[in-house]
């Protein structure tokens, strides 16, 4: 008798579970054999392989909820000889015996680390096959053109079979990079969907970096005040804007200071320009277009860039045609931060930003 339906039957007072049929769930009491304690009240589901996840044999206990229920349910099992699962096994079980591939396997873990409904969707499709499918299919493609090629060399004198010219060969190669290239495409998505797109605040001080990362976290995360280099350290949040997963990053305000402590917020600011995948550049739109505004399009240049003018409620100072120009195709949004004024807008920006960055394959 296999360890695992000894061990269940040793500690569970109800049906004999080797003599139920697969896939059956049966009512119980857990009692600990030495001292004949009665340990929780229980459903135990029995699913006999190959038709299981893993393709084992699996008994599940399910318990009341609550910590210490569990906890002495898992303890006197684990004294039976029962041990706990590494994390992954029962998906590396599942990838051993042959029940998912791969990508499959690797949606499984995606799937656990979902930060936002979008995520969980495309981890779903790539679990249910899709990927794999794709892939089968380019190697299927490729394997029949070398068999065709093995056929013409090995019997020149077959003449029903079609010659497989220098052309075709071309043509074959070249889709199958193309579908290649589209599958790599689809990588870079899912890791901003699993990491979320690294999204950089940035501006000079008191333009409201911080106002608008509390704004998008629905939350008052970072200090905000009056005061020009309130911030000084990086502040990082994961916001989820129309199912898009932002890993929000508040930098302090870039600008020349004596300061030690402000002196590395803007070095620490600048990484993070450089690092992110996503800027929102902040201007205040009360304020003259400034030479460091200028200066902070310049880092930018040849990143993802979003710009909002802030402070719309108040008089408007900013030459819009420099920023425009400044812009260079890049979305212009205005903002009143304090009246939650232009917020759906740029929440949209980002969604649209996103979307057309990275085509979505899978979706
Ligand atoms: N009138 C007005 N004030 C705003 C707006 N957005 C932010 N503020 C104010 O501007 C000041 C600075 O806002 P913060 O969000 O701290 O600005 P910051 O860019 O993070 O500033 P540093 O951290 O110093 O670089 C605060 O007093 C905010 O209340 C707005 O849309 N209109
Ligand atoms: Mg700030």
């Amino acid at each position: 008798m296999k360890k695992r339906f000894s061990i269940a039957n040793r500690v569970f007072k109800g049906k004999d579970l080797t003599n139920v049929d697969s896939h059956t769930i049966h009512y119980g009491n857990i009692i600990d054999p030495n001292t004949d304690e009665l340990i929780e009240e229980v459903m135990i589901t029995v699913m006999k392989g190959p038709k299981t996840f893993t393709r084992e044999d699996i008994i599940e206990i399910n318990c009341h909820g609550g910590m210490v229920s569990v906890n002495r349910v898992l303890q006197l099992i684990l004294r039976e000889g029962a041990r706990l699962a590494e994390p992954g096994e029962f998906t590396k079980r599942a990838f051993l015996n042959g029940r998912i591939d791969l990508s499959q396997a690797e949606a499984v873990m995606d799937l656990i680390r979902a930060k936002t409904d979008r995520a969980m969707n495309v981890a779903m499709k790539q679990m249910d096959g899709r990927l794999s499918e794709l892939i089968r299919k380019l190697r299927q493609e490729l394997i029949e053109t070398v068999a065709h090629v093995e056929v013409n060399i090995d019997y020149p004198e077959y003449d029903d079979v079609e010659e497989m010219t220098h052309d075709v060969l071309i043509e074959k190669a070249s889709y199958v990079k193309k579908e290649v290239h589209k599958i790599l495409q689809t990588a870079k998505q899912g890791k901003i969907l699993r990491e979320g797109i690294a999204t950089a605040i940035i501006g000079r001080p008191n333009v409201g970096k911080s106002s608008l990362l509390n704004k998008l976290a629905h939350e008052n995360k970072a200090i905000v005040t009056e005061i020009p280099g309130t911030t000084r350290d990086v502040i990082e949040e994961y916001v989820n804007v129309r199912g898009v997963p932002l890993r929000l990053i508040d930098t302090a305000g870039i600008r020349e200071t004596e300061d030690i402590v402000e002196k590395i917020g803007v070095d620490r600011s600048r990484q993070a320009l450089k690092e992110a995948d996503l800027i929102l550049l902040v201007l205040n739109g009360n304020e003259e277009f400034t030479k460091e505004d200028a200066a902070l399009f310049e880092a930018a240049a040849g990143m993802d860039v979003i710009v909002i003018v802030n402070k719309t409620d108040l008089d408007q100072k900013i030459d819009m045609e420099a920023v425009n120009q400044a812009a260079n195709g890049a979305p212009v949004i205005t903002t009143s931060l304090l009246q939650e004024q232009g917020i759906d807008e740029l929440e949209e920006a980002i969604a649209n930003t996103f979307l057309t960055v990275n085509s979505i394959l899978l979706i």
